[in-house]
C-alpha cells in the first residue's frame, strides 16, 4: 500500500497502569446522567473549545470530518431555539408520538416544556454534513452518521470529565436549527446538546439508573 506516512509514537505504559487508568475511566463515566434542570452558572469558553477539539480528533469516514459544532451562548438565540423546539415537541406529545413511544418516554417525566433550553449557560448545536464544498465543488462524505456520532461520544465524554452536565436533546424534526442558526442546507443537525451545571435540588429519573450488565451487553469469544 502506498501512502504518504509519518511515524507513529506511542509510549506503551506498563500494563498495571493500563488496567488502573481504565478503572478509573469507568468509575469518572459511569456518573454522566441527563439532566433536564440547569443553574445560572456561567461555563469557561476554554472547556468548550477542549471538548470540540476532542469531538474533531473523532475517527472518521476518509478524514473528511463531516461535522460542524455551533456554540450558542446568545439568550435571544436560545429564545428563538425553545420557541421553535417547543413548537415541534408539543406536535410530538400531542400528534405525531404513536402510544408505545409515549409509554416509553413516561419513566422519564419529559414533556413538550423545554424550559431548559434557556435556562443553561450553554448550548451546541451539532451537524452532520452530507457532503462538503470546498472551490465551489461538492465533496461527498462517508459514514456519515457513525462518525459524527463517534465525535458526539468523544464531546459528551470530554465535557463529563471537565465536570459539566449536559442533556442530549433532539427535538424532531431539528431542521429549525438551520434556519435560526444559519446552516447551509448540506448540513442536517444531528443533536443539540445542552450544557452546564445541575440545579440546586435538580432530579434525575431513577430508572435511568439501570444499566444492562457487561454479560447482557457483551460476548466474549476467548
Ligand atoms: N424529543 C422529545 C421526546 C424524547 C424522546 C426520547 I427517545 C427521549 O429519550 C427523551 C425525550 C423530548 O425531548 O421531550
Amino acid at each position: 500500500m502506498k501512502f504518504q506516512s509519518v511515524k507513529f509514537n506511542h509510549t506503551v505504559i506498563p500494563t498495571e497502569e493500563i488496567k488502573k487508568r481504565s478503572t478509573t475511566f469507568y468509575n469518572i463515566i459511569k456518573k454522566r446522567r441527563s439532566i433536564r434542570e440547569f443553574r445560572l452558572k456561567k461555563v469557561s469558553d476554554v472547556v468548550i473549545k477542549n471538548a470540540i477539539k476532542s469531538a474533531g480528533t473523532a475517527p472518521n469516514g476518509a478524514n473528511l470530518q463531516p461535522w460542524h459544532f455551533v456554540v450558542i451562548k446568545n439568550k435571544e438565540i436560545k429564545k428563538k431555539i425553545r420557541k421553535a423546539a417547543e413548537k415541534e415537541e408539543e406536535n410530538f406529545y400531542n400528534t405525531v408520538a404513536p402510544l408505545e413511544w409515549l409509554k416509553a418516554l413516561e419513566p422519564l417525566g419529559t414533556d413538550s416544556n423545554k424550559e431548559f433550553l434557556e435556562e443553561a449557560p450553554i448550548l451546541i448545536a451539532i451537524f452532520e454534513k452530507k457532503f462538503s464544498t470546498k472551490k465551489n465543488v461538492k465533496i461527498k462524505n462517508y459514514y456519515v452518521k457513525e462518525s459524527v456520532g463517534i465525535a458526539t461520544g468523544i464531546l459528551i465524554s470530554s465535557l463529563h470529565y471537565a465536570g459539566l452536565c449536559m442533556l442530549t436533546h433532539t427535538p424532531n424534526p431539528m431542521n429549525f436549527l438551520n434556519k435560526i442558526l444559519g446552516r447551509p442546507s448540506n448540513e442536517k443537525p444531528f443533536v443539540l446538546l445542552v450544557v452546564g451545571f445541575p440545579k440546586t435540588n435538580c432530579k434525575v429519573p431513577k430508572f435511568a439508573l439501570q444499566k444492562k450488565s457487561l454479560s447482557q451487553i457483551s460476548t466474549w469469544f476467548n
